[in-house]
């Protein structure tokens, strides 16, 4: 668990699409404690956190040590949404709560299509939801009961999550009180 006292960190995974980003905003704007949120895919770039570029799957790959060591700090202050497309990296200790946002995959697709990713990196990310593999790493990363799967398909999902999210919070901030 995390040290902190300022408030919980909560890691939101999930394949490309499935709408991380929407929600830590949204959680960022309902939550009852402050939180910060890190887009680590664009923390890394803002940061040029890489090692090198993968011309088959035109992306970066990301410099993990610097980008744990630059992290840390944050970290250790607390009341932080880490959005990123994987999670096992992340110290265990670190997480109070992991949510893995799963997704149909047309609807998945659809989204990716929008963003003008290839074709092949479509697929693999279709391929890589249907075969559960964020999910796994989350499971085989994080003690089970800090880890949520959470539907993120349209808009009441959205909010039904953020709401969960935000009770998990409150219960957080309770549990701290009654123990400090
Ligand atoms: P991610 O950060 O996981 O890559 P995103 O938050 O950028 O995903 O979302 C991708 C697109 O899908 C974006 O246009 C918003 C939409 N979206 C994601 N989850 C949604 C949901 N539960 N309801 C409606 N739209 C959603």
């Amino acid at each position: 668990m995390s040290t902190s006292t300022k408030g919980p960190v909560i890691i939101i995974t999930g394949t490309p699409g499935t709408g991380k980003t929407t929600h830590a905003q949204l959680l960022v704007e309902e939550s009852p404690v402050p939180l910060r949120h890190i887009n680590v895919g664009q923390w890394a770039k803002e940061r040029n956190l890489y090692e090198s570029y993968d011309e088959e799957w035109q992306s970066h790959t990301v410099d993990e040590d610097r980008l744990l060591d630059e992290l840390e700090p944050l970290v250790a202050e607390g009341g932080l949404v880490l959005d990123w497309h994987t999670c096992e990296l992340f110290p265990e200790r670190w997480a109070d709560l992991v949510v893995v946002l799963r997704c149909d995959h047309t609807r998945l697709w659809e989204r990716l299509e929008k963003r003008d990713y290839a074709l092949k990196k479509i697929q693999e990310n279709n391929e890589a939801e249907i075969m559960e593999v964020v999910l796994d790493e989350a499971r085989s990363s994080y003690a089970p009961e800090i880890v949520v799967e959470l539907k993120s398909e349209g808009t009441e999902d959205l909010e039904n999550n953020v709401a969960r999210i935000v009770q998990w919070i409150d219960v957080w901030k309770k549990d701290r009180g009654s123990s400090n």
